[in-house]
């Protein structure tokens, strides 16, 4: 059996039933097993049984009193997984779905994906069961504060800078840096995403989703196509998507869906994102209330039906395995060119097969969705010179970023004899700067 065949086995073994973190695992070892051929010292140096394994994993309780007097008792989450290259650095989930399987594949993926930028930033990831959807302000705030009541020990701008991911995004940050900057008497940058006036990067907010479309337009331009013209899915209705929605129409790309964990809609005339905005970013509200102002749009239930709409690029931007083989299907068979993923493992790895062997275009999270982080880091150099960059400056540094992890990720699957195999050149240049820097920072 191969090293990495032998060390996925140890790690299956080991942690049981963790099947989200099982499958990120398997595509990224699957990548990176030509690396060892032409690196033997690793194997010697127990370089992958240690890569798998996070530094640290901390897991706590967090009990908060809801607006009836009520207690609930949550579970809070930190993975420290990867120091190699710089500070812990990754979001922080809060959604009932959150268990240990899931922030362990994510905080997994963070290392190769942080690496990619090419900024200093090593792998993390943390969260909570807690859903914020439903909750007052109140209620949110005080679960942001218990949550910090412990987490705050184990971070800090040159230990551990968290951020937003599915259920974080600008409200609970500001309540978890208040929380934090209360604990310790001191303003640093120990969180990204903050809103701007406490030291927020400008264009954090649309990083994710404009380096996503960034990413995308390197992509297909290299194979002769482009976002001008072109019909274009986007599930989700969240950061992500909806930034991703506002550079694919500024590109000149028809955005004819979008959706949310209830349903999708389909506007043919092309999604107003005015109205998406209103409805997500204003209120909190339900997709379908897009049919309020639009009624000749149409909305369905469920999420996977949307992939069964014809476009010619795919943006999933909504959360883990959510294009399976059967949407997979669907998606090839009427016509999508290209897969550019949004959000983190949203397709799983049958469906990534279906797409490689059918020649559609398949750019993975790690490296398409790795705009919103890396401009977390430009938030932290910010922070550390007291100093603030303009829109313009950040966002023209984020497409300098995007085009470098697009030829990183291209020359890396060239050089191992795979052109254009997105997934195994990001998972392999991610991987190289990392292994590098473990190895030459000794057996720790
Ligand atoms: P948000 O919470 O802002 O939005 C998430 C969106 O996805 C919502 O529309 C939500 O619908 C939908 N969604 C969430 N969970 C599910 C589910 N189980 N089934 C179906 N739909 C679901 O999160 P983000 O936009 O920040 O994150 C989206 C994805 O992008 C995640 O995979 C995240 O890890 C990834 N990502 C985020 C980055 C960031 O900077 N924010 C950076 C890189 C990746 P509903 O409202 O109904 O729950
Ligand atoms: O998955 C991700 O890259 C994020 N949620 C962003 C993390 C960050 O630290 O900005």
């Amino acid at each position: 059996m191969s090293y990495v065949d032998r060390v996925y086995q140890q790690v299956v073994e080991k942690n049981p039933g963790e099947k989200e973190f099982h499958q990120a695992l398997y595509e990224v070892l699957q990548s990176i097993a030509p690396v060892f051929e032409k690196h033997p010292e690793y194997e010697a140096v127990g370089l992958l049984e240690s890569i798998v394994e996070p530094e640290r994993q901390i897991m706590f309780r967090v009990p908060w009193v809801d607006d009836n007097g009520k207690v609930h008792v949550n579970r809070g989450y930190r993975i420290q997984y990867n120091s190699a290259i710089g500070p812990y650095k990754g979001g922080i989930r809060l959604h009932p779905s959150v268990n240990l399987s899931i922030l362990k594949f994510l905080g997994f993926e963070q290392i190769f994906k942080n690496s990619l930028t090419t900024l200093p930033i090593g792998g993390a990831k943390g969260g909570s069961d807690f859903d914020p959807k439903g909750k007052s302000d109140m209620e949110v705030m005080r679960f942001c504060q218990s949550f910090m009541n412990e987490l705050y020990r184990h971070i800090g701008p040159d230990t551990d800078v968290p951020a937003g991911d599915i259920g974080t995004g600008a409200r609970e940050i500001g309540y978890m840096f208040g929380q934090y900057k209360k604990l310790m008497n001191e303003v640093t940058g120990v969180f990204t995403g903050k809103g701007i006036p406490y030291g927020g990067s400008l264009g954090r907010t649309q990083a994710t989703g404009y380096g996503l479309v960034y990413f995308m337009t390197e992509f297909l331009k290299a194979n002769g196509k482009s976002f001008d013209g072109a019909t274009v899915l986007i599930s989700g209705s969240g950061n992500v998507a909806i930034y991703a929605c506002e550079k694919a129409q500024t590109m000149g790309a028809k955005v004819v869906a979008m959706s949310d964990s209830n349903g999708y809609v389909y506007d043919k005339n092309g999604i107003d994102l005015a109205t998406v905005k209103a409805i997500k970013e204003g209120r909190r509200g339900r997709i379908k209330e897009y049919l309020e102002v639009h009624p000749e749009a149409e909305y369905h239930e469920g999420c996977s039906g949307i992939w069964t709409i014809p476009c010619d690029i795919a943006l999933p931007c909504a959360t883990q395995n959510e294009i399976n083989e059967e949407s997979a299907a669907a998606l090839i068979k009427n016509g999508c060119y290209a897969v550019g993923e949004g959000a983190n493992m949203p397709t799983n790895l049958g469906a990534t097969k279906m797409f490689q062997e059918s020649g559609v275009l398949f750019a993975p999270g790690k490296a398409a969705n790795a705009g919103g982080v890396a401009t977390s880091a430009l938030e932290m150099s910010q922070n550390s010179m007291r100093y603030s960059w303009s829109f313009a400056e950040v966002d023209e540094k984020l497409k300098g970023i995007m085009k470098s992890i697009y030829e990183q990720a291209s020359s890396a699957a060239e050089r191992y004899g795979q052109p254009n195999n997105l997934v195994v050149g990001a998972n392999i240049a991610g991987f190289e700067k990392v292994a590098a820097a473990m190895y030459a920072q000794g057996v720790i």
